[in-house]
């Protein structure tokens, strides 16, 4: 490991209030004395630890900024190495000079999550908390940053170990059986393995909720699809409060898809309008047509819009059949005089959900809210949601169930390599085995300051 001592602004560009620098490393300190003069203190007093001074920066002997500047002494600091802060005021001039005046004393300047990587290396975090930090930065959902929350205080670590441990004793029983084979019968040491085995199998898999944590980190996608005027557009805007897609009586209003974004319990749900679905001889309304296609096929929800104030079409009638059972079907223009009603769609298809609404007014809209909020339910609680992990835990159930096939033809050693190799795959989520490519791959993703 590298211990020579790094600086970045950790603060994200552009104008604010203030700005922050950050330095770690042996000479973090011997830096900020250099350049921060404390108000009041003398020249060379000592400075306490964890103790914000107010002062001014100077370089050269030119004052920088007038600020406030700590010192963290490690163990006791993010890094566990010594670390100095500098809040100074949020310019990114200021910023910059700041930074010139740490790096010409020495201090190499940070690499995206190089402070974080300190924190896991010196033992401070395990990898699955120092990613629950960069998660917790991007968290743009409610559910986001409270699974970033949950993974920080340890939550995924707590629940890998705890199956590491059991798939610890499972492979000391094995290897009893290997080394002893006149003291444990093959029947024996099988059907114990097999049963710890297949417990821990399940309790690996009901931690992988894909649907759920996708929903977490993408949100949900919903598409509204129907004929030219049903009245999409005008739905997408009074879903989302704000006049986004044009709306007009003129069939074929919107020719390419608009997107609209609304959180509901804490989870983005991103709304596509899609262009009416006709046959068409425009070739830009085609294009449309074609994307409404596509936006169709990629939503995790469609909402069917149908006219409720005239007759059904039959190729209306042909997509209410292709719906997903999780799909739903709107009945728009309910202030008008009805013409398709529930029953229509019940008789199209039976048991499909539907709902009566008119765009233009808001309070009915209701139903499709609490719909969606429905559809956007997910197990609350769960341990593993970041995507590195599932997949390591899926590679890990992998190698399980080929050990446990393995078991069945007796073949010890062949069913060893098995659970060693799922024993890694789950090393590879707290970081307690990972190498240098894992790492960068990891921390790569991170921003530069942190
Ligand atoms: N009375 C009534 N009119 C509505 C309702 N919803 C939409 N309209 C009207 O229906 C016409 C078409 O609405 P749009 O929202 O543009 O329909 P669209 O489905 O997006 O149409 P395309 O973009 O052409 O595919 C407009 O004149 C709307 O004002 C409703 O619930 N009730
Ligand atoms: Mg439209």
């Amino acid at each position: 490991m590298r211990d020579d001592t790094i600086a970045a602004i950790a603060t994200a560009p552009g104008q604010g209030g203030i700005g922050i620098i950050r330095i770690s490393g042996s000479e973090a300190e011997r830096i900020l004395r250099e350049i921060f003069r404390p108000a009041g203190f003398p020249a060379d007093a000592p400075w306490e630890s964890h103790r914000m001074m107010f002062g001014t920066i100077r370089d050269g002997g030119e004052t920088l900024d007038e600020c406030m500047a700590v010192v963290m002494r490690g163990p006791k600091s993010y890094t566990r190495e010594d670390v100095a802060e500098i809040q100074s005021h949020g310019g990114t001039q200021v910023l910059r000079r700041i930074l010139e005046a740490v790096t010409a004393r020495g201090a190499r300047l940070a690499e995206a999550g190089e402070f974080t990587r300190r924190a896991f290396l010196n033992g401070r975090i395990d990898l699955s908390r120092a990613e629950a930090v960069m998660s917790l930065i991007r968290a743009g959902g409610e559910q986001e940053r409270r699974a970033a929350v949950r993974q920080m205080k340890g939550g995924t670590a707590d629940f890998i170990r705890k199956a590491s441990d059991e798939l610890y004793t499972l492979q000391a029983g094995l290897a009893a059986c290997i080394d002893y084979p006149e003291e444990i019968s093959d029947e024996e040491g099988a059907g114990t393995l097999h049963e710890g085995l297949s417990r821990l199998t399940e309790t690996l898999k009901r931690s992988v909720d894909e649907r759920s944590a996708r929903l977490i980190y993408d949100g949900m996608q919903v598409t509204l699809f129907g004929i030219p005027n049903a009245g999409k557009s005008s739905l997408l805007n009074a879903l989302i409060g704000q006049e986004k897609a044009i709306v007009t009586a003129i069939p074929g209003t919107t020719r390419d898809t608009v997107e609209g974004e609304m959180i509901l319990d804490g989870i983005r749900v991103h709304l596509t309008d899609t262009a009416g679905m006709r046959d068409t001889e425009d070739p830009i309304e085609r294009i449309g047509v074609e994307r409404s296609e596509r936006a169709r096929q990629n939503a995790d929800i469609t909402l069917l819009i149908l006219d409720s104030s005239r007759d059904i079409c039959e190729e209306e009638r042909e997509w209410i059949r292709q719906l997903k059972d999780s799909d739903a079907v709107i009945l728009n223009k309910s202030d008008l005089s009805p013409v398709i009603t529930e029953e229509t769609v019940e008789r199209v298809r039976p048991g499909i959900r539907c709902m009566k609404v008119s765009a233009l007014d808001e309070g009915s809209l209701r139903p499709i809210l609490d719909f969606l909020r429905k559809s956007a339910e997910i197990q609350d609680q769960l341990a593993v949601t970041q995507p590195r992990h599932l997949e390591a835990v899926k590679r890990a159930v992998g190698h399980l169930e080929d050990a446990m096939r393995t078991l069945e033809t007796w073949t010890p050693d062949m069913a060893a390599t098995d659970l060693q190799a799922a024993q890694n795959a789950l090393s590879e989520i707290t970081g307690d085995r990972a190498d240098e490519k894992l790492l960068d791959r990891v921390f790569s993703d991170f921003c530069v300051g942190k």
